[in-house]
Formats: C-alpha cells, sequence, structure tokens
C-alpha cells in the first residue's frame, strides 16, 4: 500500500526539514489538523494568548537568531489579529514566516466560515504574501516562503493555508519536499569596496549609518571592527527616534558636521530626515548599499548629485570586506571619531544624582541607575526595551550587546512577546524588558504563558498612571492646560502578574529598587516590577554634555 500523508503533515514536515523546531502559535479550527501533525514532526508549539503575540516572537526569534521565526495562526480573525504586528517585523527586517488557516477553496466567494482575503491582507506588511494553490506544492510554498524571509533585505512573509489542502491525502512519494537552497546574499564588487574606502579617506568628517540587519551582537561587533578600521564612527539607526535616539546621545550635533554618510542596510527614511538640511548639511555626499534594489533605486531619486556611490549589496558582508581592506590601508587620523564618540557615548553628569521631586515617585535616571549593574552581570544579558517615554531612559543609560527595540515602526507593545521569545532562545542569561504602563496593557496575559512555560524574565515597568510620550505631544503642541485623554489609573500590575501565577513587585522609593530586581531575578519566575515614576520626557541630547 502506499503511504499517504496530509497535507497538514506536509507543512510540519517541510518546517522540520528546514530547521524549525518550534512554532509560536494560537490554535483555531483552521490549522487543528497542523496541531496534529506538529505532533509527529516533533515541532514544540508555544502557545500565546493573542495572534499577535505570535508573531512578536517569531520577530524576536528572527532577529536573535538570524533563522526565519514561524508564527502559526487561525483563518478570518486569527489572521486579523496577526496581520498588525507584522508591521513592526517589516520596519525591522526581521526574517519570519507567517502560516495563517484559510477556509476551504471550495467555500471561497459562498461565504465559508471565516471566509477573509487574508493575502491581500497581509500583502502590504510582508515581503511577498500568497495562498497556498495544492496540496501537491504546499512543501515548496513552506521552502519559497523561508527563502524570500532570508534573502535580500529579511522580512516577514505570508502564506495562506486552504483548510481543505491540510486535510487532503497524497502519496509521500509525490511530495515535493522544500528544496534546501542556501540563501544568496550579494556581494561587494572589489571596484566599489576601493571606492568607499577611497571616499571615506578623503572624507573630513565621514559617518556610517548601518540599518536594522546589523543591530544583534555579531552586527554591533563586526560595526565596531569597521569603525576602529577606518576611523570612522559606524552606529545603527534602528529607532523610530531617528537622530534623536537616546541611545545615540548628541547624535544630531554629529550629524550636523557629517561631510560623507555610508548608508549600510539603512534606509533613506525619516528616520535620518532623508539626509537633508537643516539635519545635515546641504552639502553632503552620500554612498548607498543595501540588499534592495529598490531602496538602492530610492536614494538615486532623493539624493541624485549627492549620491557618490549606489551598490546592491548584503550589509554584512559589505561591513566585513570594508573592515577587512581597510586594515590594509593606513589609519586615517582619529580626531573626527574621538569627538563623535564622546558625542554618542557621553551621557549628562546630572544623571548620576537625579532624583524625582514627586514623593512616592521614581525618576527614570533612578530606576536605570538601579538596574545597572544588573544587565552588567553577565554579557549574555538580553534587554528589550519598547516604546513611550520612560523605556527611551532605558535605552540611553543600559550600554548591552544584545539588545531589542520595537525598531522603525514606532509600535508599541511587542515587548512583553518578545522577552518570551528572548528566553526560549538563551537559557542562561537574565533577559529584562522594560516598557511602560500604556504599554503593558497589550499583551499582560502573556505573562500566562510565560508561566505555564516556565520562561523567567524580568518587566521593568515604569508607570507614571498615563500614556506620557502623546502627554508630551500634547504639551508641547498645544500647552500643558489642553493634556486630556492619555491619562491612566496608578494600577497594580505587579499583583495581575501575580495572580498569573508569576513573580510581582511594587517599588516607591528609589531604595528598595536593587533588592526588589534581585527579588524578582531570584524567583525563577515570569517577574514585574512595578516601578512607580514621575513623568518625564524622554531624553533629548545636544553638545555639551
Ligand atoms: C501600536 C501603537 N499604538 C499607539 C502608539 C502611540 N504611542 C506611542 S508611545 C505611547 C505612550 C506609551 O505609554 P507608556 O507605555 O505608559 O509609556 P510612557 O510614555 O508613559 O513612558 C503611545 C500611545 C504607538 N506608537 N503604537
Ligand atoms: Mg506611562
Amino acid at each position: 500500500m502506499t503511504n499517504t500523508l496530509r497535507g497538514a503533515d506536509i507543512v510540519a514536515r517541510s518546517l522540520q526539514r528546514l530547521g524549525c523546531r518550534r512554532v509560536y502559535t494560537l490554535s483555531g479550527n483552521h490549522i487543528m489538523s497542523i496541531f496534529d501533525a506538529a505532533l509527529d514532526a516533533g515541532l514544540d508549539l508555544v502557545h500565546v494568548r493573542h495572534e499577535a503575540a505570535a508573531v512578536h516572537m517569531a520577530d524576536a526569534h528572527g532577529r536573535l537568531t538570524g533563522e526565519a521565526g514561524v508564527a502559526l495562526v487561525t483563518g478570518g480573525p486569527g489572521h486579523a489579529n496577526a496581520v498588525g504586528a507584522l508591521y513592526t517585523a517589516l520596519a525591522a527586517d526581521a526574517p519570519m514566516v507567517l502560516l495563517s488557516g484559510h477556509a476551504a477553496t471550495w467555500e471561497l466567494g459562498r461565504g465559508g466560515f471565516q471566509e477573509l482575503r487574508q493575502a491581500d491582507m497581509a500583502a502590504p506588511v510582508t515581503k511577498a504574501s500568497w495562498m497556498a494553490a495544492s496540496v501537491e506544492s504546499l512543501g515548496r510554498d513552506i521552502g519559497e516562503a523561508f527563502r524570500l524571509a532570508l534573502s535580500g533585505r529579511r522580512g516577514p512573509v505570508h502564506v495562506s493555508l486552504p483548510s481543505d489542502l491540510l486535510d487532503a491525502r497524497m502519496a509521500e512519494s509525490a511530495v515535493m519536499w522544500p528544496a534546501n537552497v542556501p540563501i544568496a546574499r550579494a556581494a561587494l564588487g572589489d571596484a566599489d569596496c576601493n571606492k568607499i574606502l577611497a571616499l571615506l579617506a578623503a572624507a573630513e568628517n565621514p559617518i556610517i549609518f548601518a540599518g536594522p540587519q546589523l543591530s544583534d551582537a555579531a552586527g554591533r561587533a563586526l560595526l565596531a571592527e569597521l569603525e576602529a578600521a577606518t576611523g570612522t564612527p559606524a552606529i545603527v539607526l534602528e529607532s523610530p527616534r531617528g537622530l534623536a535616539d537616546a541611545t545615540l546621545g548628541a547624535l544630531r550635533d554629529v550629524a550636523k558636521q557629517a561631510d560623507l554618510v555610508v548608508l549600510l542596510g539603512k534606509a533613506l527614511d525619516f528616520t535620518i530626515k532623508w539626509l537633508a538640511a537643516p539635519e545635515f548639511d546641504p552639502a553632503v555626499r552620500v554612498i548607498a548599499v543595501d540588499p534592495d534594489s529598490d531602496l538602492v533605486a530610492r536614494a538615486l531619486r532623493e539624493k541624485a548629485a549627492a549620491l557618490v556611490l549606489a551598490a546592491v549589496a548584503d550589509p554584512a558582508l559589505a561591513a566585513q570586506k570594508l573592515a577587512a581592506a581597510a586594515k590594509q590601508m593606513r589609519p586615517r587620523d582619529t580626531a573626527w571619531l574621538t569627538d563623535a564618540r564622546q558625542a554618542l557615548d557621553a551621557r549628562p553628569a546630572a544623571w548620576r544624582t537625579v532624583v524625582s521631586s514627586t514623593p512616592g515617585r521614581l525618576h527614570p535616571a533612578e530606576v536605570f541607575r538601579a538596574l545597572r549593574p544588573f544587565v552588567e552581570r553577565d554579557p549574555d544579558t538580553v534587554l528589550i526595551c519598547d516604546g513611550g517615554e520612560f523605556a527611551q531612559w532605558g535605552q540611553s543609560m543600559l550600554p548591552v550587546r544584545r539588545r531589542l527595540i520595537n525598531g522603525v515602526a514606532g509600535a508599541i507593545g511587542g515587548s512583553l512577546s518578545f522577552a518570551l521569545a528572548a528566553r526560549l532562545i538563551e537559557p542562561e542569561a537574565p533577559v529584562f524588558a522594560v516598557l511602560g504602563d500604556g504599554t503593558i496593557g497589550f499583551h499582560l496575559s502573556e505573562f500566562e504563558t510565560a508561566v505555564r512555560r516556565a520562561l523567567p524574565f524580568v518587566a521593568i515597568l515604569g508607570n507614571d498612571a498615563r500614556w506620557n510620550a502623546e502627554s508630551e505631544i500634547q504639551r508641547r503642541a498645544y500647552g500643558a492646560n489642553r493634556m486630556h485623554g492619555c491619562e491612566l489609573l496608578p494600577a497594580r500590575y505587579d499583583q495581575v502578574v501575580m495572580a498569573l501565577g508569576g513573580h510581582g513587585e511594587y517599588v516607591e522609593r528609589s531604595a528598595d529598587l536593587p533588592a526588589a530586581i534581585e527579588r524578582a531575578l531570584a524567583s525563577g519566575k515570569p517577574a514585574c516590577v512595578n516601578v512607580m515614576i514621575e513623568s518625564a520626557a524622554a531624553p533629548a541630547l545636544s553638545l555639551p554634555l
């Protein structure tokens, strides 16, 4: 008798063949056949409380491992819930695949259960999005999704899986399994490499802006090497705050002095004010190196005469080649690099002593002065920072090798899911998530997932009982007497976390914070340190510091 497999088995085994061991998911009618198939394929189903959390976890998985993260959700509303989170993954160049169950093909156009044009809906927030067309080609669909997610400018890919194809059977011998094609990465040509180094050597104040693909620990190490070899400050721009990213100190003052900017996998976009005046010298010259020919074309369109070199190349390969070649050259004078580094790395002396003026509330700087020794204990610590004003202080005050932030999308709410994925990937080192009280509401129930899966991490919650980032906009734009619609309760999120089985700490005094963090770590549970803070605008640094 010929062996037959269900479409669902083909999907699960294809994932396994591609090296995937863990799937972030939430159950639903359309995908229960894949849950069943996962048993035999040995896939670990990490099942969560909202489909967006599954996507955020696959996103973090992709960013932290460089392998494609996989999220699996049900059709219609499950898919719709997942799509919003793809926006963050797309903007962060995170390699991941969203697989969504889908109404059966024979139901389409007839009012089938949870029928929705899913591929159309996901198209604007993915690199590619399609509905599988036959059981025979399911394996190839999965393989192609992985290949696209990992090639060129990496990013999310979506495939909808109609339930009749998942249930259909076919002979195992006729299955087209995904081909294990190596991911092609475009190299930087010798001539371009030499020309870039010559332009850097001739420039007075060059600077290298890297994109999110170089934001992982390996990418940051590579940039440090490139910086040392070329005498050129090399920084990652991954924040929606762009030049005002508090992580980068007085970057705006540095940027103004630049006469040459090298974009290394960094899109020419709003974060760098399109490299235009008044943030940049009108005469600044630009080099664009990007894996995505569309972004190279955009740089050409936007910068025209100022663009002195454009190349389609993988940013990591380009950085390696440039660093290796630069080491053979005469080192440049280090005065510019020294000054630029000082502006990027220095922090105001006042931050070492500032305290809150409100009794029972801490200033954000007090929180991160207390947290810093904990993140410095282990070089493998993973720091996750969400959006909002409080978290910007964390980004600015906590230097770490391994960090995830919300990214250029500027969406808030992903950090708890990121922390769960980080803990699954990093077995030992501490994982900290830094977020505000508004943001924690988005995925608070993921503490239940974390408890159920025994995934300890520590959330440092800055609770100012408001959506302060938006309040600050109101204060600046409309006046202090017109701030409304952004107030929240000083709620006891620590108690919610305890009720879900985690560890909670409540802190109103600076002196109590170190012991509270220590207890949270020692608890071995998912923990929330709910720190009452005074509302403080995000730091905006300028020279002299
Ligand atoms: C998905 C999404 N919704 C809304 C916003 C707008 N937004 C940005 S920061 C912020 C406030 C965050 O409040 P909180 O988490 O309490 O941090 P705080 O600014 O108070 O420190 C809001 C509403 C956003 N960026 N993303
Ligand atoms: Mg707040």
